[in-house]
C-alpha cells in the first residue's frame, strides 16, 4: 500500500528554495562574476573551472577510498589528488606557476608575456587526510595570486595573503561543498551528483558574529602559550562547547556556518605552529574575512598581512567569528 505523504511542515531554507527554482551552477556563477567584475578575466575563469573539475574527480575517488585501498597496489589518495590538480591546472593557459603543499618546489609552467594576465595557483590537495581512514571529512584548499613575470618563481609566490585574488576550499564530507571568494564576498556550492555539477546554495555568506564553541587539539594544551590556556579556562567556565574534527577544512566549514573559533597555537612539537601560511592559513583567512570574520596569527598580526619568507612557512592560527577571535586575543594580551 502506498505510504501517505504528510504535508511538509518545515520551511525550506531560502538558499535551497532558490536552487529548486533555477539552479545556478558554479560555471554560470563564474560567467556572472565575469560580467560584474572586469578583473575576472577569461583565463581566471578557466582556472576556477579547472578547480571545479578537479574537485569532482577527487570527490569520486574519496567516495571509493575505503573500497580501493583493499587493493594493495593502490596509490595514496593525497598523491592522486595532487596529480589530478597538477594535471588539470597545468593545462590552463592562465596558470604560470603551480605550488602544492605535497611538492618541495613550485612548478613554473609558463611565463607571462607583457600584457598577459597569468596566475600562481597554490593548493593543499587533501588536507586532513588522516581522517580518510575513518571516513571523516577531508578537503582541498586553494589560493590564487597574480604572477609577476619579472620575479623569480619563488619570489613571485611570496606575496602576503592580502594579494590573493581568489581563495577557497572544497570539503569532501557527507556532501561535496565548494566555497569560493574572489574578493567580493563568499559563495557556497554543493555538488549535485544527479547532474554532475556544483550548484549555488548560498550567496554572500556571513559567519555568525559569535558562537560558543572552540576548535582546538586540546591534547596539546600543556604546551600551548599561557594566553591560550587562560582562554580555554575562560571558555570552559562560560559553558563553551569543544568541537574538533582534526581536518582544518571541516572545522573551518562548521565555524563559517555556525560560528565559533578555530585555534592552532604554537606547541612544543611545532614552535612556529603546525599549519602552512600559504597553503592553509592565507586562503582560509581570506574566506573568513570575506565572510565578516577575523583571522590572526597573534595579537596585532592579521594572518593576511604576514609577509612570507618561505613557501612552506608555518604560522599559528586563530580564526572565526569576530567576537570569539577578539576574546582569544584579549586573553593572549593579558599578563
Ligand atoms: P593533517 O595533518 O591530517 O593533514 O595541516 C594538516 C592538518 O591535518 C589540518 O587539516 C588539521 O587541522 C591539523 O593538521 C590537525 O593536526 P593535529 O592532529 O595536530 O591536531
Amino acid at each position: 500500500m502506498p505510504r501517505t505523504t504528510r504535508p511538509e511542515t518545515r520551511s525550506t531554507p531560502v538558499a535551497f528554495r532558490a536552487y529548486a527554482d533555477s539552479p545556478i551552477t558554479l560555471q554560470s556563477h563564474i560567467l556572472q562574476q565575469q560580467s560584474l567584475h572586469p578583473r575576472v578575466t577569461d583565463s581566471f575563469s578557466w582556472i576556477l573551472s579547472a578547480l571545479s573539475i578537479s574537485a569532482k574527480v577527487i570527490a569520486a575517488r574519496v567516495r571509493r577510498a575505503r573500497l580501493e585501498e583493499l587493493h594493495e597496489s593502490q596509490q595514496k589518495l593525497d598523491v592522486i589528488a595532487n596529480e589530478v590538480l597538477l594535471r588539470t591546472l597545468g593545462g590552463r593557459e592562465g596558470v604560470a606557476i603551480v605550488a602544492s603543499e605535497e611538492n618541495e618546489e613550485p612548478i613554473l609552467l609558463r611565463t607571462s608575456p607583457t600584457g598577459e594576465h597569468r596566475y600562481c595557483v597554490l593548493f593543499d590537495p587533501l588536507d586532513g587526510c588522516s581522517n580518510l581512514d575513518v571516513c571523516g571529512g577531508v578537503g582541498t584548499i586553494f589560493s590564487i595570486l597574480r604572477h609577476d613575470p619579472l620575479l623569480r618563481p619563488q619570489d613571485s609566490l611570496l606575496q602576503s595573503g592580502t594579494q590573493q585574488v581568489a581563495a577557497g576550499y572544497i570539503l569532501y564530507g557527507s556532501s561535496t561543498v565548494f566555497v569560493l571568494t574572489i574578493g567580493a564576498g563568499v559563495d557556497m556550492f554543493v555538488l549535485d551528483p544527479s547532474i554532475g555539477a556544483f550548484v549555488r546554495v548560498a550567496e554572500q555568506l556571513r559567519v555568525p558574529d559569535s558562537g560558543k564553541s572552540y576548535s582546538v587539539n586540546e591534547g596539546n594544551r600543556r604546551s600551548f602559550p599561557a594566553g591560550f590556556q587562560r582562554y580555554l579556562d575562560w571558555a570552559q567556565a562560560h559553558a563553551y562547547s569543544s568541537r574538533y574534527v582534526g581536518a582544518m577544512v571541516a572545522d573551518m566549514h562548521r565555524i563559517l556556518l555556525k560560528g565559533g573559533v578555530f585555534l592552532y597555537p604554537s606547541t612544543a612539537k611545532a614552535p612556529q605552529g603546525k599549519l602552512r601560511l600559504m597553503y592553509e592559513a592565507n586562503p582560509l583567512a581570506m574566506v573568513i574575512e570575506q565572510a565578516g570574520g577575523k583571522a590572526f596569527a597573534a595579537p596585532g598580526e592579521p594572518i593576511l598581512q604576514l609577509v612570507p619568507n618561505a613557501i612552506q612557512q608555518r604560522t599559528p592560527v586563530i580564526l572565526g567569528s569576530p567576537a570569539e577571535v577578539d576574546q582569544v586575543l584579549r586573553h593572549l594580551q593579558q599578563r
